[in-house]
């Protein structure tokens, strides 16, 4: 068993899940996972003995629980990867923490509308006015930082970061509801997609039997 545990939600839905545990992947770090169904009669117990916030996703470390993704992104690169989850550079890294925020903090109706479903593909999904502002100002955010750190590396800000991981659900959704995106961003988004992390996500949630209808959402 490793010192470090991360508790996570369906990997099919757990879109907050997934930030951690790509940051873990993505630098080899070992880790045990204890996957907690949710929104079932055993859930509330089960997130009740592993997270203070009764939420997922929570990082056990020895006697140290850290929750809520942002913390735990953050606790990650500070005690295990010497600060290699933000980028070295001082700008660069404030905008790696901004845009890591502005996601944490933001983007109700995205999150709302569309949420993550790794088993769903939607062609013709029509979003609200107000999805559309979030992913208009998404796209701003990616095309900005791509061309700006570009001869940096393929990631947002060059090279692979926090940033990456709290975007990367967004990534998926993209995909599932058919979002058009402009080159420079489906090159990101392609990027995202072939990472092999986040092919071992898509593929353990699809293999998921478990269905929670609020976030099986119909075409419309
Ligand atoms: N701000 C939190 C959000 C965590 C969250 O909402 N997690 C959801 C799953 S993606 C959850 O645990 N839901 C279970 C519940 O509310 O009962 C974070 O960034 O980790």
């Amino acid at each position: 068993m490793s010192a470090l545990t991360l508790v996570i939600g369906n990997k099919n839905y757990s879109s907050w899940s997934l930030r951690p545990w790509l940051l873990l992947k993505h630098f080899n770090i070992e880790f045990d996972e204890i996957k907690i169904p949710l929104y079932q009669s055993a859930s509330a117990l089960a997130l009740e003995q592993h997270s203070p916030s009764r939420k997922v996703p929570a990082l056990i470390h020895g006697d140290l629980t850290v929750w809520d993704s942002l913390a735990i992104c953050e606790y990650i690169s500070e005690n295990l990867l010497q600060n290699a989850g933000w980028p070295e550079e001082t700008k660069a890294r404030a905008l790696a923490r901004s845009i890591s925020a502005e996601m944490h903090s933001g983007f109700f109706a995205l999150r709302n509308e569309l949420p993550m479903n790794c088993r769903c593909h939607i062609p013709g999904f029509t979003p609200s006015n107000a999805a559309i502002a979030d992913i208009t100002r998404i796209k701003s955010i990616w095309q900005s930082c791509l061309e700006n750190h570009a001869d940096r590396g393929d990631w947002l800000l060059g090279t692979f970061s926090i940033a990456d991981c709290m975007f990367a659900p967004v990534v998926l959704r993209f995909k599932i509801y058919s979002i058009t995106l402009e080159p420079i961003l489906q090159r990101y988004a392609d990027n995202v997609l072939a990472h092999s992390a986040i092919k071992e996500w898509v593929a353990a949630g699809q293999a998921e039997s478990e269905m929670i209808a609020k976030f099986e959402v119909a075409e419309y």
